[in-house]
């Protein structure tokens, strides 16, 4: 081997490594690959094969990496075994010593049984425990090549595999989908150079400037720690307590008091990656870029009394609405959008890029589709997937870098680091799900629950052993951007972090009147729950600095007297480039003008229409919504005219917060019955103050007044008149596809 490894040039430019110059400007060549070939193939070869360790695997290929179908488990037309493999006689009882006697220790089935089960558990993401996840796939629409190196946008049609999950942030596992939150959106790129891992969220902008709070944060916003109360939700003091003395989490407060954080429906919100990054292209030029999904299906939410009354009709409303659309072959599509410029253009800018606080606003530099996300499979097994799926901001590949963002700087160590407990070891990328398609080869080695069967006896480079195997890829591999840099060492920020109040300001400027009027309303909902005066002061107080309007909406619903303004920071805040930006409204994406997939629910009971009950169903059906017959119990029931229906939902077990819709046929004795039912009144109730679109055909129309709801021709998604006629079902099927009818609310709610 001696002799072998002298004629063998490796390490040539070991000296190269060396120094401030070598290590910015990537060396090239150097250790690259086995220079003969024939010598590390025949006789140092790592993959030896031999009577006792099987096979080799052929040459360069890691078995254990990308392959789900290696490890799905199916027990159909199987007998039941122990985890050895040994054929379980008997599983229903244990080992005794006489049939009333003691269960003996040796019962060895048992012992593994319970064993297992004890360690069942893992523990719970530390934030975004509760979500919930799909496989897909990412399709760039044209090369991106003189922007990035990065495989997965260098053609036109080429698909890339992801998994993305969707999450809440404050809940625990078993908390509620719908709990006024921020929602997580995580995409893993499986692409041909590595995993690339998009850890963004539903809203563009974070609560804190630098990782330093972020235990702070998420210490303020979780239950507290002494009676572990609330659940799920920010409204309680800890939490406004800690924000409202953190003025730079204003912005994101907006966002997260206005519909954003209550959503419709994962298929229905936008996904940001907030931070700024960098894109790299082959020749090593860099841009700064910053990451949006947009939903082809719009962006759209619930009202904060719906979302608090689906979370008891249905905890898992976000988790199955994704399951079911995937399962019906309606998978959700996004667009990802990117907005790039250069650091000349952000060093002009009135706010800094490297501030998480802060968007960059698409009139200042426009968000340019470069593909689209299709996801089109549910996961087979919610642990071994959507649980231990390790999402980590430090996976990124050749042609996309970091930016010196202080906050991503912390994420970039922490979501690692976090796997380790979570999944039990360092070995966390060899579970299927985090396993990348593209090859693993390194000296890594050992560790907690290692898969790989790393073979031969080189585990070190350079070497002249293994032919200099796993060789340095060199500049075809990752090179971090050389940004230059210059500074002392200090504890601080860039002067730009200091204003606070710019972009809430014109977050609260671009919503439309009701999206406003919730917001207000989130504001005073979550500081009425406030326990110690002071707070709510404080944050009022801070309100001052975004909208005097807001401050003293919220003031005057909490009861209170307006306070000064808080001191800002920045005594003279810049102004602003833009002051309006329609694109901050949900309105701005009202999605694609049909109705796959939305919920609509016909009222039936004895006697009611069976002509108009099926006209309606087909209708709505034809045009893609999804369709229950509720009643006041479920099964069979006799319709006007003869027929039989067959009621497959009732008033009990789905409430109306669980559709987009509703429709009341006609039909003189089943409205009778619905309308001496206090529940019916109630849902038509529920339905209408929650926006949602109606629609009574001729008798039904009465129970709409028994439920003292009148007709209004200015509300657009009350459909009072006889509907009977196909133009009704039509106008209700054009008014569901607006989703919500905002404008009918008032304060307080007249029904
Ligand atoms: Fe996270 N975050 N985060 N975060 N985050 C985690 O990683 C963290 C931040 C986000 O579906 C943890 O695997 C720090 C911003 C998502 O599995 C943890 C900081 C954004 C998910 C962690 C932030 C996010 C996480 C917990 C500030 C939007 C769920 C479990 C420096 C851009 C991913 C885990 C999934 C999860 C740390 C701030 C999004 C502890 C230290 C900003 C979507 O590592």
């Amino acid at each position: 081997a001696g002799a072998t490894a002298a004629a063998i040039p490796h390490n040539a430019n070991k000296a190269a490594e060396y120094g401030e110059q070598a290590a910015r400007h990537p060396y090239a060549g150097a250790h690259v690959g086995a220079v003969d070939p024939s010598v590390g193939a025949s006789s140092l070869s790592e993959s030896e094969s031999s009577d006792k360790t099987g096979d080799a695997a052929a040459p360069g290929v890691n078995e254990v990496d990308g392959r789900l179908a290696r490890v799905r488990a199916d027990g159909g037309g199987q007998v039941l075994t122990t985890n050895q493999g040994v054929p379980v006689g008997d599983n229903q009882h244990s080992l005794k010593a006489g049939l009333r006697g003691p269960a003996l220790l040796k019962d060895f089935i048992l012992r593994e049984k319970i064993t297992h089960f004890d360690h069942e558990r893992i523990p719970e993401r530390i934030v975004h425990a509760r979500g919930s996840a799909a496989h897909g796939y990412f399709e760039c629409y044209k090369p991106l090549t003189d922007l990035t190196a990065a495989s997965l946008f260098a053609e036109k049609g080429k698909r890339t595999p992801v998994f993305v999950r969707f999450s809440t942030v404050a809940g625990e596992r078993g908390s509620k989908d719908t709990a006024r939150d921020v929602r997580g959106f995580a995409v893993k790129f499986y692409t041909d150079e590595g995993n690339w891992d998009l850890v963004g969220n539903n809203i563009p902008v974070f609560f804190i400037q630098d990782a330093m709070k972020f235990p702070d944060l998420v210490h303020a916003v979780k239950a507290e720690p002494h009676h572990g109360m609330p659940q799920a939700a920010s409204a309680h003091d800890t939490f406004w307590d800690f924000v409202s003395l953190m003025p730079e989490s204003t912005h994101m407060l907006m966002w997260v008091m206005s519909d954003r954080g209550i959503p419709r429906s994962f298929r229905m919100m936008q996904g940001f990656g907030v931070h700024t990054f960098r894109f790299v292209n082959a020749k090593g030029e860099s841009r700064l870029v910053k990451f949006h999904w947009n939903p082809v299906l719009g962006t759209h939410s619930q009202v904060w009394d719906e979302a608090v009354k689906v979370s008891g009709a249905d905890p898992d409303f976000h988790r199955r609405d994704l399951w079911e659309a995937i399962d019906a072959g309606n998978g959700p599509e996004w667009e990802l959008g990117v907005q790039v410029f250069t650091e000349d253009q952000a060093e002009g800018f009135s706010f800094d890029v490297l501030d998480a606080t802060k968007i960059v606003p698409e009139e200042l530099v426009p968000v340019v589709p470069v593909g689209r996300m299709v996801l089109d499979r549910n996961p087979d097994n919610f642990f071994a997937e959507t649980e231990q799926v390790a999402f980590c901001t430090a996976h990124i590949v050749p042609g996309l870098d970091f930016t010196n963002d202080p906050l991503l700087a912390g994420r970039i160590h922490s979501y690692v680091d976090t796997q380790i407990s979570r999944l039990g070891g360092p070995n966390f990328h060899e579970i299927p799900i985090n396993a990348p398609l593209a090859q693993v080869h390194n000296n890594q080695r050992d560790g907690m629950h290692r898969q790989a069967i790393h073979r031969g006896r080189v585990a070190y480079e350079p070497n002249s052993l293994a032919g200099g195997c796993p060789f340095q890829a060199g500049t075809d591999g990752f090179v971090s951007f050389p940004e230059p840099l210059a500074g002392d060492e200090l504890r601080g920020h860039p002067e730009k972090f200091a204003e606070h109040y710019n972009q809430a300001t014109l977050f609260y400027n671009s919503q439309t009147g009701w999206e406003r009027r919730h917001i207000i309303n989130a504001f005073a909902f979550e500081l009425s729950k406030l326990t110690v005066p002071p707070i709510r002061q404080r944050m009022v107080a801070s309100l001052r600095n975004v909208s005097d309007e807001l401050a003293q909406a919220v003031a005057d619903q909490l009861g209170m007297a307006l306070p000064d303004p808080l001191p800002r920071a920045m005594k003279t805040p810049p102004k602003p480039e833009v002051e309006v930006s329609p694109a901050l409204s949900l309105t701005a994406r009202p999605g694609d003008g049909g109705v796959a997939t939305r919920k609509v629910a016909i009222l039936v009971a004895e006697g009611v229409d069976g002509k108009a009950v099926a006209a309606v169903a087909e209708a709505l059906i034809k045009a893609g919504a999804v369709v229950r017959l509720v009643g006041q119990r479920i099964g069979p029931l006799q319709a006007d005219g003869g027929g039989a229906l067959d009621a497959d939902a009732s008033l009990d077990n789905h409430p109306s917060g669980l559709f987009d819709g509703a429709v009341v046929p006609g039909g003189a004795a089943a409205v009778a019955r619905l309308q001496a039912d206090g529940r019916a009144l109630e849902f038509l109730r529920d339905a209408f103050r929650h926006g949602k679109t109606l629609m009574g055909m001729g008798e039904g129309a009465q129970l709409f007044a028994a439920a003292g709801i009148q007709p209004d021709p200015d509300d657009g998604g009350l459909l009072l008149a006889d509907g009977a006629a196909g133009k009704g079902v039509a106008a209700f099927i054009e008014a569901l596809a607006m989703h919500r009818h905002p404008e009918r609310e008032t304060a307080p709610p007249k029904v």
